[in-house]
């Protein structure tokens, strides 16, 4: 028995997701996922806001075999802080088919950030979301970023649309190449040409350092599965105005679905299957899906 039970409310992962008929070109990269624990080997953070199933390194890796993908991105979640342990263990054992995006305090050491770095770190998360963390200091955020520029890491943000006003400019002062998590998590009741919506396509038009992520519709669409088709027009408008600085992610395993209006976990091949109605050319579903997260992670095997 685990010494860490989840949640009452959390979601179990999915049993079964099926296979998606898009079939994604080769040496695709499912660039935004997780792994949680185990627990008993990874303990979960004192301060951490949920308590996930656990969600292991080889059932990630399976899940990318049966969707038809060859690498991932494994993003730190807040459940694990700035234990970077368990994101780190799954980089290992992936053959170097794993990079990872860490969570560090700033007062990390330089041998632990070449650790890291040894392991497959290619950058680290900024959390905004209140739900999630408790915010950190601008100061604290400036100074980790600075100690990791010099890596060559970029700094991955998640934030709501409603805080990106006065985000902006703390946004745009960073250093780095800038990775946005599921495309500043717009408000899809609202227009796609409207004023919030385009002010985070301001800030990636005009800030070439900054790339989306065009994953979740899950988590944004108040219509819901299977199709999400309310979120469409959104992600599509993205990957067409910055089509070389996009990703995109499963989420697996789908952590706070319930935080959401139409809490579900989504079958992870029928959000594959959405890929074609976003990057509607094969081209631009090259570039999302093989050569902008190949730039990104693994620049040396190009
Ligand atoms: C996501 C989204 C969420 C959670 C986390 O690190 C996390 O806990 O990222 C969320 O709850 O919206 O990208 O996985």
């Amino acid at each position: 028995m685990s010494k860490f039970q989840m949640d009452p409310y959390w979601l179990p992962i999915h049993p079964q997701p099926s296979k998606p008929e898009f079939k994604a070109p080769a040496g695709a990269v499912d660039a935004h996922c997780h792994v949680f624990g185990p627990g008993d080997v990874f303990p979960y953070a004192p301060q951490r806001k949920y308590t996930p199933m656990d969600a292991s390194k080889e059932q990630l890796f399976a899940l990318r075999d049966h969707l038809g993908f060859s690498r991932n991105v494994i993003v730190q979640a807040t459940c694990h802080g700035a234990d970077n342990r368990a994101m780190v263990d799954a980089l290992e054992a992936s053959n170097g088919l794993a990079r990872g995006v860490a969570t560090v305090t700033k007062d990390v050491t330089d041998e632990e950030l070449n650790a890291l770095h040894a392991a497959g770190v290619r950058g680290v998360r900024f959390n905004f979301v209140k739900r999630l963390v408790d915010a950190l200091p601008f100061d604290n955020l400036k100074t980790i970023a600075q100690r990791i520029a010099p890596l060559g890491w970029h700094i991955v943000i998640y934030f709501e649309a409603a805080e990106l006003p006065e985000l902006y400019d703390f946004f745009t002062s960073l250093p780095t190449t800038v990775v946005v998590d599921h495309m500043g998590r717009p408000d899809v009741t609202k227009p796609v040409d409207g004023p919030e919506f385009e002010l985070f396509l301001k800030l990636v038009r005009e800030n070439e350092n900054f790339w989306s992520k065009v994953s979740c519709p899950e988590r944004l669409s108040p219509e819901g599965p299977p199709a999400y088709s309310d979120v469409i027009p959104f992600a599509k408008k993205v990957v067409e105005t910055i089509p070389d600085r996009v990703l995109w992610g499963t989420d697996w395993p789908h952590p706070n679905m319930t935080s959401n209006e139409r809490p579900h976990i989504p079958d992870d091949g029928k959000l594959v299957d959405y890929i074609p109605k976003i990057a509607v050319t094969e081209e631009l579903q090259r570039k999302l899906l093989v050569d902008n997260p190949m730039r990104l992670y693994w620049p040396e095997e190009l």
